[in-house]
């Protein structure tokens, strides 16, 4: 998995050396199409700093983990998904298959889903 910022491929996306289908920014985080979509609408929500998982959060991040919470309603309305719901999941390590090192929220809906995922 990536943890370096000059390689990691999320990093290249806030800073524009590649492309992505952006749905929302601010000063703080990103939101664009997922590459792969596992539902009808896939959105990940991403801090623009370079934070591997929920365990390199510090206190500091403090506005950033909030910003990421406050994004997911505003890409829900842009999907036009609100009033039929979304799962809003980050997968943190192996077990979770996370396979890109910066931390990202996955906001799917768009369809009628399970659970559990497993
Ligand atoms: P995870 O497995 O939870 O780490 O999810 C990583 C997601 O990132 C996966 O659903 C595919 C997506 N992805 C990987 N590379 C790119 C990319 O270059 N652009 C976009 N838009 N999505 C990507």
């Amino acid at each position: 998995m990536e943890h370096n910022s000059e390689t990691c491929i999320f990093c290249k996306i806030v800073r524009g050396e590649i492309p992505a289908d952006i749905i929302y920014q601010d000063d703080l985080v990103m939101a664009f199409r997922d590459i792969q979509p596992a539902a009808p609408e896939h959105v990940l929500i991403i801090p623009r700093k370079h934070i591997a998982s929920f365990e390199e959060f510090s206190g500091e991040d403090v506005e950033v983990a909030a910003r990421i919470m406050l994004a997911a309603p505003k890409v829900a309305g842009k999907l036009g998904i609100t009033e039929t719901g979304y799962r809003f999941v980050f997968n943190d390590g192996p077990d979770a298959l996370q396979s890109v090192g910066h931390i990202h929220g996955h906001l799917i809906g768009g369809t009628r889903m399970g659970w559990p995922p497993f």
